[in-house]
């Protein structure tokens, strides 16, 4: 530990902490703003700039580390003085669209603006207008908003992509794609970890809300939207709730509000894919062929293993993720079951991911012809929609999802959080091997938040060699382990870090909330509590799966499931 002070206050610090750090201990806030734990501490933007008794100049507070008898002053005019000119300056060549601008009011460079008292722009400076980047199917790049800061090169690099840097100098500094291209022409794996970092509105999803309220406002529609588990652990955020608050009926109240005809939950599609995922690796286990197998429900991941592994893709599972099974689902013995013309059937799905909207966009996803998912929403475009539509969420009772889909399983909530999969997996797997219940059914061993976890478990007599993986980043190390001759049996691997909870399409939390919360594990634990409390907790015991095995699929892996729930991805 080492004793300094902060503006006059002696406090006791350990050592090798920064000063935002210790102030921050101290409840003495001190701005930031290129600023994100554990991701970017690079001192660029100078907002945290604070002064030092007996030092030359003011110092970047993020960057720079306690030591013994310190005399820090984080609010003296000097320091005043010196954030406000750096922020004039950002602000001199930013396009200041606020009214219109996607983060308004969610904005870290203008809650900046107002806690600095900011009352004019002094400097206009060099102001280059930017074309926005709409090539991807999943995200727009404007670097007209963009500030520099670099958190989403950060968190591009952390995903171990990084497909997007730092080019050109002075007011000509802005952020690309290699080679100027467009962001579609690069290996971007559209997992909008740069999205979920960014203080801004430099960037964004693509906007799917017209097409929706269009479908919607069309009477020879029938629309039908599902959610995917992870939205419900932090849809509440976007209206003041606590992170980690599980708000499923108010989400399914909302929905139907918004006048979908139906709303379904993709946690049943997760119980079909667990079905079929699980009678594909019994297969390939007993006959020990093609493993690893690899879950391949995670859109980013499936990329990622396409630009960078194509040797792994006859490793992933040929099942279809849980949207797009149920998207199929859905226009096939739903709208036999019901009556209704698929044609006429536009599917939505809500996910907490962007590159869902590319995977929807696939060709490999078209069994009914044409688009099994018409639109793939994000949490946040769902969140707009409940907003604009003047639905006052907070107070809405809880709702039950519709027949014939209205149950699902906590394993299939699960899925939500990485590890999810696995576990739900191995509930199903381990009951068919066994031919007895599982007695503990929070398999530990591939819970937590660490990004590579290994487990080995007995199954039937059987040794099965488990990994757990988030964030591609890791996915590079599982596989380079497998690549030097380490042997597993079933990877669960999600694109990004913590799982679909922390998906690119998330609500958007602010860089000093983020300091002092853990939002992956509040968010991961909403799941959990929902899986300790749901009536069923096992995919193969879910009513609604045996009935669609019954009336349609027959048998899991049989002829039809291979139609519509199966695909293989092929470099
Ligand atoms: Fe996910 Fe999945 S868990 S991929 O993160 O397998 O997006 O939540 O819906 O499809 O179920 C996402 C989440 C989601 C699928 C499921
Ligand atoms: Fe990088 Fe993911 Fe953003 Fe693409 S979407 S630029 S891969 S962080």
């Amino acid at each position: 530990m080492v004793n300094i002070k902060i503006n006059g206050k002696p406090v006791e610090v350990q050592e090798g902490k920064t000063i935002l750090e210790a102030a921050r201990e101290n409840n003495i806030h001190i701005p930031t703003l290129c600023y994100l734990k554990d991701l970017n501490q690079i001192g660029a933007c100078r907002m945290c700039l604070v002064e030092i008794k007996g030092a030359r100049a003011l110092q970047a507070a993020c960057v720079y580390p306690v030591s013994e008898g310190l005399e820090i002053y984080t609010n003296s005019a000097k320091v005043r003085n010196a954030r406000k000119a750096t922020l004039e300056l950002i602000l001199s060549n930013h396009e200041r669209k606020c009214l219109t601008c996607i983060r308004n009011r969610n904005c870290e460079l203008q809650k900046l603006c107002e806690e600095l008292g900011i009352e004019d722009i002094r400097y206009e400076g060099k102001n280059i207008e930017y074309e926005l980047d709409t090539s991807s199917p999943s995200l727009v790049r404007d670097n007209n908003k963009c500030i520099l800061c670099r958190r989403c090169v950060a968190a591009c690099k952390n995903q171990g992509i990084s497909v997007i840097d730092c080019v050109e100098r002075g007011f000509n500094t802005h952020i690309a794609p290699y080679f100027e291209k467009p962001i579609n022409d690069a290996a971007c794996i559209y997992c909008g970890q740069c999205i979920v970092a960014c203080p801004v509105g430099a960037l964004y999803e693509k906007n799917d809300i017209p097409q929706v309220n269009e479908a919607i406002d069309d009477s020879e529609k029938h629309v039908v939207v599902q959610v995917a588990p992870a939205v419900r652990a932090a849809l509440g955020e976007e209206f003041g709730l606590p992170i980690g608050t599980p708000v499923t009926g108010k989400m399914v109240a909302a929905l139907k509000r918004l006048g979908f005809d139906k709303v379904f939950d993709t946690d049943t599609g997760a119980d079909l894919t667990i079905m079929e995922e699980g009678t594909e690796f019994i297969e390939r286990f007993t006959k020990g062929e093609n493993l690893p197998i690899i879950t391949s429900c995670s859109p980013g991941w499936v990329k990622y293993c396409e630009h960078n592994y194509p040797e792994f893709l006859p490793n992933l599972s040929t099942c279809k993720s849980p949207m797009e099974m149920f998207g199929a689902v859905i226009k096939s013995y739903y709208a036999e079951k019901e009556g209704i013309n698929k044609d006429k059937i536009f599917s939505v799905a809500v996910m907490p991911c962007t590159s869902k909207k590319f995977e929807a966009s696939r060709s490999e996803h078209t069994t009914s012809g044409g688009r099994d998912i018409d639109v793939s929403l994000t949490t946040r475009e769902l969140a707009r929609m409940i907003k604009q539509a003047g639905i006052d969420f907070v107070n809405l009772p809880d709702e039950q999802f519709d027949t014939p889909f209205g149950e699902a399983t906590g394993a299939g909530v699960i899925f939500g959080t990485t590890g999810g999969v696995m576990e739900a997996a191995i509930r199903t797997v381990y009951e068919i091997l066994e031919k007895k219940p599982l007695d503990d059914l929070d398999v530990k061993a591939v819970r937590g938040l660490d990004g590579v976890k290994e487990a080995t478990l007995k199954i039937a007599g059987k040794d099965v060699k488990v990994a757990i993986v988030h964030g591609t980043k890791n996915a590079k190390t599982i596989l380079e382990k497998i690549k030097n001759g380490e042997k597993y049996d079933f990877i669960e691997i999600m694109a990004c870090p913590g799982g679909c909870i922390h998906g690119g399409g998330q609500p958007i939390v602010d860089a000093r909330v983020k300091a002092d919360v853990d939002v992956k594990a509040k968010r991961a634990e909403a799941l959990y509590s929902e899986d300790r409390n749901a009536k069923m907790r096992k995919s193969h015991e879910n009513p609604v799966i045996i009935k669609l095995y019954e009336e349609f699929f027959g048998e899991p892996c049989g002829h039809k499931s291979h139609e519509l729930l199966h695909t293989h991805y092929v470099d």
